[in-house]
Formats: structure tokens, sequence, C-alpha cells
């Protein structure tokens, strides 16, 4: 067996977000992992990302009939895991001798979900090697039971194998390689995330030591791992050099959970004089002056912060370890060393009200904030929120919203969806249309280019154009 294709499946909700061609699409770095590290080990992979290349489910069958792979892997999160579980249906009726194994997010949450789909193989926890595994096993026609980090669909039996896998060692594998996508032409980056419409996403990290009860990690007890400053610094140089990018933004959950690592990246960037920009997303309570200084040294020019609340009594109900005194403080040193910062807020918390709402969007508009974004909360299985929204509220459909994360939204007790609607698009209002809020971007311009880059980056938010 040695023809693979890899493919991103598109999410039930994809016309909503992705129908505009110049709306913002990142490419599937899992599958650009995955494939990176098999074609290393020998193995003809091709990707097909349907973000990219297909409207409908047809089209993937005609892709899948020029590529005439031995067997495909489809990587998914909950939020495509419908789209791909009826294209597994499509797939296996028309052609019933390729192999289909699924990874991702939620077959690793929620393996006993094969069920409902034709996947033969459902990969739990990092691929790399138990693809690997798996293909040298199918090849030889041996038994996959012994595989740990498998579950298996033989019609309607369903069997796990022992033990998940996480990699313990990530510099070991290579970095994901853009050469297997199309054309990186076709993923120009938002403005709101990077300065330069060519730029990349890098993820130096896997897991996060904290249990938010809404993520995926509340749950999980896979250890925080992360590649060596050494690692990152060569992974920056072969896009450059290959891509010619210079603008990154380290999509890692909890980019700066490890000070030392970010100093040494920080260190290395300057001493290999590496003429590059990037943003992060952080903790708050990850900050301090002295790191922000080094880290705007070296080519940072933002960093985004989950906020989510203005009230304290939520922030223990969700279990973020935060106060709002350490997002406060880390805002306002952040806006001080000259860096942009970007909140992210959720209106419809559980135990959230009328009261605690307003109070989030008084939070915001009282931190000097550059971009607010409100999003509505979804849960996912495989989390502590799950197994006990019910207490809190209900989880409706959802068929409009000012910025759409997924079918469902949560909405609590006391309130309603239309409500939450109204609210998150009041937020975006309250937020961008103050004077004050204006006054203070427009006296930071610096140059033609930067009031360029604020002006479309605030319209981008307010009028929905991403
Ligand atoms: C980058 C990222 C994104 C990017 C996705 C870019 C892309 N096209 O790949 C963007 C920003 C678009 C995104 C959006 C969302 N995301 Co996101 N995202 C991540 C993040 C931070 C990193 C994922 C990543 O690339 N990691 C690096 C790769 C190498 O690792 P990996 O994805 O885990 O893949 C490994 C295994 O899963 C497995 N694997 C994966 N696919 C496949 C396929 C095959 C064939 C095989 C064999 C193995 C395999 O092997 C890989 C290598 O070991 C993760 C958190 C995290 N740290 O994992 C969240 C995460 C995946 N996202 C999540 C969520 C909830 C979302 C959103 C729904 C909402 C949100 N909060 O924004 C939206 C969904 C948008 C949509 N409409 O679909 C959740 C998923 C929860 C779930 N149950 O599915 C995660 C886990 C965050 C969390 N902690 O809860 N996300
Ligand atoms: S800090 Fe972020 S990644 Fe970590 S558990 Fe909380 S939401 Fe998840």
């Amino acid at each position: 067996m040695k023809r693979i294709l890899l493919i991103n499946p598109l999410t039930r909700n994809h016309e909503y977000f992705f129908k505009k061609k110049k709306a913002y699409k990142l490419p599937p770095i899992s599958l650009l992992q995955i494939g990176a590290y098999i074609k290393e080990k020998g193995y003809d992979v091709s990707i097909l990302d349907g973000f990219i290349s297909c409207d409908n489910k047809q089209d993937f069958l005609r892709e899948i009939k020029k590529a005439k792979p031995e067997l495909i892997g489809m990587t998914c999160m909950s939020t495509n895991f419908l789209f791909a579980s009826d294209l597994s249906r499509i797939i296996k009726k028309r052609f019933p001798e390729i192999i289909l194994v699924i990874g991702g997010s939620h077959i690793t949450y929620s393996p006993k979900d094969i069920k409902e789909t034709r996947f033969d193989y459902g990969i739990i926890g990092d691929g790399e090697d138990t693809f690997l595994d798996l293909l040298t096993i199918l090849s030889i026609k041996k038994d996959v039971n012994d595989l740990p980090g498998l579950v298996i669909k033989k019609g309607n039996k369903i069997t796990t194998t022992s033990g998940i896998v996480y990699n313990q060692d990530l510099d070991k594998y290579p970095v994901p390689d853009y050469s297997l996508l199309t054309s990186l032409e076709d993923y120009p980056t938002s403005i709101i995330n990077s300065k330069d419409s060519k730029s990349l996403t890098i993820i130096t990290s896997r897991g996060c030591p904290f249990r938010c009860i809404y993520c995926t990690y509340s749950k999980n007890n896979r250890p925080y791992v992360t590649n060596s400053a050494n690692y990152v610094i060569e992974e920056i140089k072969t896009y450059t050099k290959k891509h010619g990018v210079k603008n990154f933004s380290f999509g890692d959950d909890n980019f700066m959970h490890d000070k030392e690592r970010v100093k040494e990246i920080c260190k290395k960037i300057i001493e290999n004089k590496l003429d590059i920009s990037w943003s992060c997303q952080a903790r708050a309570n990850t900050i301090d002056k002295e790191l922000l200084d080094l880290m705007k040294k070296a080519g940072c020019w933002q960093i985004s912060f989950g906020i989510e609340t203005g009230d304290k009594e939520i922030l223990k109900i969700i279990k973020k370890g935060t106060t709002n005194d350490i997002i406060i403080k880390a805002i306002n040193l952040t806006h001080k060393a000259g860096i942009r910062t970007k909140g992210f807020f959720i209106i419809g918390l559980p135990g959230d009200t009328k009261e605690s709402i307003r109070r989030t969007i008084n939070f915001a508009k009282s931190l000097p904030l550059d971009i607010a974004i409100f999003f509505l909360l979804s849960i996912n299985k495989g989390t502590t929120l799950y197994d006990m929204f019910e207490s809190y509220g209900k989880n409706e459909y959802l068929e409009d919203a000012f910025i759409k994360q997924s079918d469902n939204i949560f909405v609590p007790k006391g309130l309603t969806k239309k409500y939450l609607i109204k609210q998150q698009k009041r937020a975006f209002i309250k937020f961008y249309l103050r004077p004050g809020y204006i006054i203070r971007q427009l006296l930071r311009i610096r140059s033609f280019r930067e009031l360029m880059f604020t002006t479309r980056s605030v319209g981008k938010i307010l009028f929905r154009t991403d």
C-alpha cells in the first residue's frame, strides 16, 4: 500500500463561513504534519483540502477518482464530524475497496462515534507513529489489534485497542510540508491575524496544563510537550527559505506557558537576525515586562488573550484560573510594551445572566484592547462542560449569529438564544463604535500602511467580511 490521500472535509456550515472566495482559510496543519512524516518514510502522499477544491460531496468523489488512493486519511474536529461521517458513507459506497481512516480531535475525545460512520479505523491521540504503523501492518496484512491508539470498526463491531498515543518528543518529526498543498496563495491570511497576507501558522506545543471546563483539555491528561527553541528556529528558516514567508502566527493554545522556552526562541530570532514579525496567544498570568520587551525586540506585534468574561464568579465556574486583576495587568503591560492586544470573550457562559453579560461588555471596553472578539459558546463532546451543562442551561440549534463557530450554542438558564445573538451584536458595536477607541487607534497610526491595516481589521469585524 503506497498511495495515500489525506482529506480535510468541509463543515456543515461551511457555506456560512467560506463561500466568499476571499474568506480566511487556514492550511490543514495536522495533515501537513502527518503527510510530511509518511512522505519521509517513502509513501506517495497527496492532500485534498475540501475548503479549497470542493463545494460539495460530489466534488470530493471527483477528486478521489483522480487521485486513485489505496487508503484515505481524514482529519476532523467536532465541527466537521457530521460532514466527515456523511462523506465516509458516500466514499465507501462508490469506492468500497479504499480503506478509510479518521484522525483528529473529535475521534480522539469520542472514539465510539466511529459507529455512526463508514470509517474502518480511527486514530486516537497523536497520529504520526500510529498511522505509519497502521500503514505498515495493513501492507503486510497482519493483525492491527495490538497497535495502541486505534478504534477499529468491522461491520457493526467496534473495538478499541489499548492506550492513547501522545508524542513525547516533538522534535523527532519533520516540519509540516506545505509543498503538499496546491498553492500557498490559496490561503491568504486574515488581516486581523497578520500584518501581511502571506503568513503561516506554526504550532510548537501540544496539550495545556489548565482545565477550563469548556475545553477539550478539561478531561484530558495529555502531558504538555513542546518543540525545542532550536526546532522552532529551523522551522521558521525553512518557511522563509522555501516559501518566502516572513510573518508567523504561533497557533499554540498556550504559547507562553514555558517562559524560558519563549525567551530562548526570542533570543535566537534576534541572534540569527531573522527579519520576521509574529503574533501568539497567551494566558494573562504568563505575562511580565521583561519578557514582553524581549518579545517586542524579536518581532512580536500582537498577543491574543482568552479573557472570556468580566464576571469573577463565572471565571470560577469555568475554572479559568485567572482573575480580572491579572487580566487588567497583563493587557496594560502588553499595551505599554507597544504590542497590540486582542481579547476573546464568550457571551452565554454557564452562570451568565443579563447583568454578567453587561459586565463582560463593560470589562472589554475598560481594557486598552486593539481588537475584541465576542463568541457564543458551543459545547464539545469530551469536555467537563458536556457532562454537566444541563444544570446550567441547554444546547440549541443556531441558524445565524454575528460570528458563528458551530451549529449549536449553549443558552444559560433564564436567557434565550435570541437574546444572546442580540447581545453578541451589541458587544461588537459597543466596543468598536466608541469615540475613545477610535481616537486611540488613530493616535497609534504611524504610517499609511498602519492606517490601512487598522481600518481594514476593524471593518472586517464590524461588517463581517471574513
Ligand atoms: C490550529 C487550530 C485551529 C485552526 C484550524 C486550522 C486547520 N485547518 O488545521 C482554526 C483556527 C481554523 C481552528 C478553528 C476552530 N477550532 Co481549533 N484548534 C487548533 C489547535 C490550536 C491546533 C490544531 C493543530 O493543528 N495542531 C497541530 C497538529 C499537528 O496536531 P493535531 O491537530 O492535534 O493533529 C494530530 C492528531 O489529532 C492526529 N490527527 C489529526 N488529524 C489526523 C488525520 C489523520 C488521517 C491521522 C492519521 C491523524 C490525525 O495526528 C496529528 C499529529 O499528531 C487545536 C488545539 C490543539 N493544540 O490541538 C484547536 C482545536 C482543534 N480546535 C478546536 C475548536 C473547538 C475549534 C473551533 C470549533 C472553535 C474555536 N474555538 O475557534 C473552530 C472550528 C472552525 C470550523 N468551522 O471548523 C478544539 C477541537 C474540539 C473538538 N472536540 O473537536 C481544539 C482541540 C481546541 C481545544 N483545546 O478545545 N482551530
Ligand atoms: S487555557 Fe486555553 S487551552 Fe488551556 S484549558 Fe483553558 S481554554 Fe483550554
